[in-house]
């Protein structure tokens, strides 16, 4: 068994759960992934006792618990100072926890109206008018980022790091339902849907037979 375990809610659905998924990918470390949604029914009710909170993900390395993305993603750094979850200069590196943090707390009518489906496509999608600031702000985030640090690298801050495990869902959620991004926002997307922690997360979200119905729309 390995050292390392990640409880998720799903792959395909849940945003939270995809974030952690990628930090630890990011780490190189062996590690078992751990999908609640499709477990039987006993092991449902063990994971949800697993987690202090209810929710998921839960990262368990032996006897330390950690709930809650982003403190999963600053626990993997600290254990992990070599996989460069976060930029090493300190104030790019402050920019890299802000925009993080943002996205923890922000983009409410995204995170409310646009759910993360990856396998989903909603081209006909009906856009509220609270949606559009929120994309724009995304996109702001993401060509500053990109024209600061066009040069070390594709991602956010150059190499894949904390703040793109923390945007990735956003990629996801912009392809499901169609958003047409500015140049430098679609670059960026397409960095990151190549990236190897992100393709094969999403290789194992498209293969899950698990549906939510509440997510599955059906749009005329
Ligand atoms: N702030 C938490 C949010 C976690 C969260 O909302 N997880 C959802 C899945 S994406 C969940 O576990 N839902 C299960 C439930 O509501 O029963 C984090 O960043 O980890």
């Amino acid at each position: 068994m390995a050292d390392l375990t990640l409880l998720v809610f799903d792959k395909n659905y849940s945003s939270w759960s995809m974030r952690a998924g990628l930090a630890l990918r990011l780490t190189g470390s062996p590690f078992e992934e751990i999908a609640y949604q499709t477990a039987d029914a006993a092991t449902q009710a063990d994971l949800k006792r697993r987690s202090p909170s209810g929710l998921f993900p839960v990262l368990e390395h032996g006897d330390v618990r950690v709930w809650d993305s982003l403190a999963i993603i600053e626990y993997l750094n600290e254990r992990f100072p070599s996989a460069g979850l976060w930029p090493a200069d300190a104030a790019v590196r402050a920019k890299a926890r802000a925009v993080s943090a943002e996205m923890h707390s922000g983009f409410p009518s995204i995170r409310q109206q646009m759910p993360m489906n990856i396998r989903a496509r909603y081209p006909r999608f009906p856009r509220q008018p609270e949606l559009v600031p929120q994309i724009e702000r995304l996109q702001a985030i993401w060509r500053e980022c990109r024209e600061q640090n066009a040069t070390s690298g594709p991602f956010l801050f150059g190499s894949f790091c904390g703040a793109d495990c923390m945007y990735a869902p956003m990629v996801m959620r912009m392809r499901t339902y169609d958003v047409k991004l500015d140049p430098l926002s679609e670059a960026y997307a397409k960095a990151v849907e190549a990236h190897p922690a992100v393709a094969d997360w999403v290789g194992q979200g498209r293969a899950e037979g698990y549906r939510n119905e509440r997510y599955d729309l059906v749009i005329g």
